[in-house]
């Protein structure tokens, strides 16, 4: 038997940078991204992953480590875990196209029950129906969240000023509707990208300059350890995995009434003493904040099987 040349290696950490498949890359502290692979059939890493790898040609993935936390998304057909590991959630959307408030209601919602803060990014801050959005937005205002308007393609270095104390150590993700500007946004934060991007879907065969999967990237001029995640936009959110509860703790607004009503298990739908609905009645409670809600808990209580009258 011919001598194997020094003993084989040990796996090593590396942090999942781009997924396609079972394609994936990792950054593990080297000069650039390595290619590997998942074992098994069924590969559940994800973009953000923190994994096992065993170097080799390609190197292999063996195994996932424990998650602080994830984002799911949903079609038709299921749930998908997209993205793990977050510290902050870059909610954007704009004038144009026509502004998905239901999408960022849930996104919000989501972020919350994973305990992913949270800041809303008005992009396209120069089109004039902004003030109109603006107005729309007031809510999530009202109720604590933080709403950054930006002009990403006018005015990028200002943009990057905004979002940079945002950014300072931490892994964020931008997420939104299709068209909002999510890339605008990675670009002018990421000199270069644009070109890396091209290279990155060489390496994955996943087709050039296109924005179909989730990718990460380390931010330039910002502490060691603070990266961007940029996904494709998305209609549907996934919330489904929540329960009731979870629902009622991340929406601030519903969250700070909770133990106030009549009843310790009050759904807030249309029990007696029930202090949400008195909030909504009152005005300080915004209606289509809580119409969100209840299409929200409808959902929870169909996937479990709950009857829902
Ligand atoms: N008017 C205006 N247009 C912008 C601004 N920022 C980005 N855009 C434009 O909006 C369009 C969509 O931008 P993208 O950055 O590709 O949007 P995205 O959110 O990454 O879209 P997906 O990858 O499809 O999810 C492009 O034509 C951009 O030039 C802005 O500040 N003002
Ligand atoms: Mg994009
Ligand atoms: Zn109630």
């Amino acid at each position: 038997m011919k001598e194997r040349a020094g003993a084989p290696q040990a796996p090593m950490r590396a942090r999942i940078v781009a997924a396609f498949g079972r394609n994936f890359l990792a950054d593990a502290g080297g000069a650039g991204p390595l290619p590997c692979v998942a074992r098994g059939k069924r590969s559940e890493v994800v973009c953000g992953d923190w994994v096992l790898l065993r170097p080799g040609d390609p190197a292999t993935i063996e195994g996932v480590l424990e998650r602080r936390n994830t984002l799911w998304r949903e079609d038709a057909w299921r749930s998908k875990v997209f993205a793990a590991n977050l510290d902050l959630l870059l909610v954007v959307t704009a004038a144009e196209p026509t502004p998905n408030l239901e999408l960022v209601g849930r996104a919000l919602i989501a972020a919350s029950a994973e305990d992913i803060e949270a800041v809303v990014v008005v992009n396209k801050s120069e089109l004039p129906a902004t003030a109109a959005l603006l107005a729309r937005l007031r809510p999530l205002a009202d109720c604590g969240y933080r709403l950054l308007q930006v002009c990403a393609r006018g005015q990028p270095a200002q943009a990057v000023e905004q979002l940079r104390p945002w950014l300072s150590g931490r892994v964020s993700m931008l997420l939104g509707a299709s068209g909002v500007g999510k890339s605008t946004l990675a670009n002018a934060l990421i000199p270069g990208l644009q070109a890396r991007t091209g290279e990155l879907s060489q390496a994955l065969d996943a087709g050039r300059h296109t924005t179909t999967t989730t990718r990460l990237w380390p931010l330039p001029d910002l502490p060691a350890g603070s990266c961007l995640l940029d996904s494709p936009g998305f209609q549907a959110f996934g919330l489904n995995h929540l329960s009731v509860s979870q629902l009622q703790h991340a929406m601030p607004e519903v969250a700070a009434r909770n133990g106030r009503c009549r009843f310790h298990n009050c759904s807030h739908r249309g029990e007696p003493g029930c202090a949400v609905r008195q909030a909504v009645e009152a005005g300080d409670i915004d209606r289509e904040r809580y119409a969100l809600y209840l299409r929200v808990l409808q959902e929870l209580l169909q996937a479990c099987g709950h009857p829902t009258a």
